[in-house]
């Protein structure tokens, strides 16, 4: 039971981390009357990619609305309305966000949410290359070793002992020989 869990959150949690965080607004609350959402966005960062889910019954609704609507709680011209939630809202631009709940009364007794939302952050992405480029470097170095040792084993075994001795011989002798020749030749 409790290994079965442990990969049903492992199931859940794996593509929450590539596609953003599930942000649940009001928490427990939800999406109602009573809530001071300004209080509730405090210390959160949204980032693009991250998404709202508003929990609600059919008193409420959720209007995407611009900045003026939501300072003056005016529904007339939402840009999006949705209802029957819960609702999710993927915050696929950065910058910000405004919500408010268009049945009479709720916007002007705090049922609105202004959302700033962030680029992408770098701080994510930074983990990952770290891990696989330890693994590539490590490959090259043990083929290069091989190649440079049989280049180099070659030169010390001479098989024959006999026909070393007699070639530095030859060395010895011969290397004299060609210059003196060279020097009675000029002489
Ligand atoms: C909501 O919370 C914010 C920040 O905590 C606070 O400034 C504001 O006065 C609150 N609004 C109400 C209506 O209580
Ligand atoms: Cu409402």
């Amino acid at each position: 039971m409790a290994l079965a869990t442990a990969f049903l959150i492992l199931l859940v949690a794996a593509p929450a981390a590539v596609y953003g965080a599930s942000h649940t607004v009001g928490d427990t609350n939800g999406w109602t009357t009573g809530v001071n959402y300004t209080a509730w966005t405090s210390g959160k960062t949204f980032t693009v990619g991250d998404t709202l889910v508003f929990n609600y019954d059919s008193s409420h609704k959720v209007d995407v609305v611009n900045q003026a609507d939501y300072s003056s709680c005016s529904s007339s011209n939402s840009i999006k309305s949705y209802d029957n939630g819960p609702t999710t809202i993927t915050l696929d631009t950065a910058g910000s966000n405004y919500y408010i709940c268009p049945t009479p009364g709720h916007c002007t007794n705090g049922m609105k949410l202004l959302v700033n939302v962030v680029a992408a952050g770098t701080p994510a992405t930074p983990t990952t290359p770290p891990t696989t480029s330890p693994t590539t470097p490590a490959t090259p170095p043990t083929t290069t070793p091989t190649t440079p040792a049989n280049n180099g084993s070659p030169p010390p075994p001479p098989p024959p002992p006999n026909g070393a001795a007699r070639s530095s011989y030859m060395n010895l002798v011969g290397v004299p020989l060609v210059l003196a020749t060279l020097i009675a030749l000029m002489g």
